[in-house]
């Protein structure tokens, strides 16, 4: 078996630190380096290998790449959706020209794999709003959602012209307690069990009956470990597959929290953020990466809810 040395950059978000924690669980914690331009998150602490980089200097990228013998890179350093609209040059400018570093080292040192994440943000306000398919119309309003859309057809580029094999998943808004979520359209969905326990009271800023696709963070990084062992012949997206498991308005949500606490109560002050999920789907239809590579959620929204309320309290 060839021996894996895997670097994830970005590795201190809501997304980095649980994927870092399981990749080392596969690949030995010595064997996983983690690195982010933000100091190490608590939980890697004493796990494994931390570097401290900004994925926007490629000479130093590279020199990472070569010195810890990297053979597999996970780019998870991006601006989401919420805070891309405040500042869409940054946005689109980290969004792309890390992918583009990335791509450009794996073709150039042979990396064996390179994942990196897309969204349901590609989407825009004339794809199908449920059951949105993997191959539609794709007309993104947001910043972030253009470099998304952007970034799927690079991965395709640099696969069929250089071979690099570098995989990805549309995600849909992502919940989970170990580490908060970083400036997107969709934490409401974490905000909401935190201020559950804590106040008994959530001021939502999405309003009462926005549909969103979501997704309970072990589901998330076990599509993901799932699609970067699957066998390549079995890859047939190389933009980025549509991966789903839920779809909840805040209404739903805070109803299914209302079984565990009661007193629990919800209302809703719509900002700038509603304009952002009205363009998005409500579900996502992801029959292709089930076909492919076997894929299928575990959570449903009463499961998850127990999880987050059980482990946060
Ligand atoms: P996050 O904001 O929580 O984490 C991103 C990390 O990247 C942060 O720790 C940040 O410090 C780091 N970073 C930013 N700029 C950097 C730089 N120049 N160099 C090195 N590191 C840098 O984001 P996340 O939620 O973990 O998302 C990870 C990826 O997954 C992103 O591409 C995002 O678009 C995608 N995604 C996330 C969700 C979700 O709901 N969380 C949904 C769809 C797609
Ligand atoms: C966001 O809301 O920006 C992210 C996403 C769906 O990509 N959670």
């Amino acid at each position: 078996m060839v021996k894996e040395k895997v670097l994830v950059i970005g590795a201190s978000g809501q997304i980095g630190v649980e994927l870092t924690l399981a990749l080392r669980r596969i690949y030995g914690n010595a064997n996983v380096v983690a690195s982010d331009l933000r100091e190490e998150n608590q939980l890697l602490k004493g796990t494994g290998p931390y570097v401290s980089m900004d994925v926007m200097n490629k000479e130093m990228l590279h020199v990472q790449v070569i010195r810890q013998g990297i053979t597999q890179i996970y780019l998870l350093a991006a601006i989401l959706s919420a805070t891309g609209e405040k500042n869409p040059n940054l946005a689109w400018h980290l969004n792309m020209q890390s992918l583009l570093n990335v791509l450009d080292i794996a073709r150039e040192e042979k990396i064996h794999k390179v994942y990196w994440p897309s969204s349901i943000a590609v989407f825009g306000p004339t794809s199908p709003k449920n059951d949105c398919p993997q191959r539609t119309i794709i007309e993104p309003t947001t910043v972030y959602g253009i470099s998304k859309y952007a970034g799927e057809f690079w991965c395709n580029y640099y696969f069929q012209r250089y071979g690099v094999d570098v995989r990805s998943l549309r995600y849909p808004g992502l919940i989970s307690y170990k580490s908060a979520p970083g400036g997107g359209t969709t934490d409401y969905a974490v905000e909401i069990y935190h201020e559950a326990l804590e106040e008994k009271q959530y001021t939502c800023f999405l309003k009462e009956d926005t549909y969103l696709p979501m997704m309970y963070m072990p589901d998330a990084i076990r599509a993901t470990i799932e699609l970067m062992e699957s066998p390549v012949e079995k890859v047939s997206v190389r933009t980025s597959y549509n991966l789903s498991a839920l779809s909840f308005s805040p209404k739903e949500i805070a109803a299914e929290i209302k079984t565990h606490i009661p007193e629990f109560s919800i209302s809703y002050a719509p900002d700038y953020r509603q304009q952002i999920a009205d363009s998005w789907p409500a579900s996502i239809d992801d029959s292709v990466a089930r076909s492919d590579w076997g894929w299928k959620p575990e959570f449903d929204l009463a499961r998850m809810t127990k999880d987050m309320l059980d482990n946060l309290k």
